[in-house]
């Protein structure tokens, strides 16, 4: 897509803070809408500052919205939306060099208790429902998902009972199979992450074939660059204990998230449950 702001000088707004040495392609764009967003929070924010010089009886005087002057309203909106573009995308993960990486312990098998059939399973989806319509299903192989562009990162995985480990993980960005399979979106559209569609679903759940775990995202945690659909574990397919064939690895986020051997995935209006927030954890999970 075309930014046409990225051959002006540095940005003129409010520095954003330092971004991570990890800058494939598409995040330079990131930061870039970032700056460009930022500018224009700058903008508005200038313009209620102008206001407060030109004298209060305009902003008094000013239709309210929600309870606010509109032109305040439109300061919390802007930064509002500045703050979700930013963590969406901006914040990641530190990596580490793959020398790094250790076995990972095996933790939590709630989901794993039958045997795998890996001849037989399939990513089922649960396409985005325009409002009173039945969601339609949709199937994928594990070959389908590995098609797409492999990603491999070095991250720390970190498990809210206390430990830690750098692992190497390998697999897809779920923003990818997104960008590639319009299911996520009320229209049908693709999902550009740097370009979020108006119409993207606000949540996303991912329960185990036998629905015995599951794990609950907002969509901004769902579209993050290191968020993958994983198939390997430090450099080898992972077996099932670890999840086998398909786990989520969100390294911005607690263990309890990389729900192992996803069945189906649905993106959703409302919240979904979670296996470890019904049980008193907090819903997000990040760290
Ligand atoms: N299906 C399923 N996924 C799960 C769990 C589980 O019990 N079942 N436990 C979670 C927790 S608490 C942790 S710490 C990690 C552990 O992943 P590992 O066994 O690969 O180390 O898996 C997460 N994903
Ligand atoms: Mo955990």
């Amino acid at each position: 897509m075309a930014y046409p702001e990225s051959s002006q000088p540095a940005a003129s707004g409010p520095a954003l803070p330092e971004s991570q040495p990890t800058t494939p392609v598409s995040d330079e764009a990131v930061e870039r809408q970032a700056a460009r967003r930022t500018r224009r929070a700058f903008l508005v924010g200038g313009v209620a500052a102008l206001a407060g010089i030109v004298g209060w009886n305009w902003l008094l005087d000013a239709p309210q919205e929600d309870g606010l002057a509109a032109p305040l309203r439109r300061v919390l909106d802007a930064n509002g939306r500045l703050a979700t573009a930013y963590f969406r995308n901006t914040r990641l993960a530190t990596e580490f060099p793959k020398s790094r990486a250790k076995p990972l312990r095996k933790n939590g098998t709630e989901g794993l208790k039958s045997a795998l059939d890996a001849v037989a399973w399939r990513l089922q989806v649960q396409r985005y429902a325009p409002a009173g319509t039945t969601p339609r299903m949709q199937e994928f192989t594990l070959d389908e998902v590995k098609a797409l562009p492999r990603v491999e990162m070095t991250t720390e995985f970190k498990c809210i009972e206390g430990w830690s480990t750098i692992v190497t993980w390998a697999g897809t960005r779920l923003s990818d199979f997104l960008a590639k399979y319009p299911l996520a979106t009320r229209s049908g559209r693709p999902v550009d992450p740097n370009n979020p569609p108006t119409d993207l679903a606000p949540y996303v759940s991912l329960v185990t074939p036998d629905k015995e775990y599951y794990v609950g995202l907002e969509i901004e945690s769902a579209l993050h660059p290191q968020t993958l659909l994983c198939y390997e574990m430090n450099g080898t397919p992972l077996t099932p204990e670890h999840g086998a064939p398909l786990r989520l690895v969100t390294p911005l986020k607690y263990g309890i998230k990389h729900i192992k051997r996803i069945g189906t995935i649905a993106f959703l209006d409302q919240r979904p449950p979670d296996y470890w927030a019904v049980r008193g954890y907090d819903w997000h999970a990040g760290h």
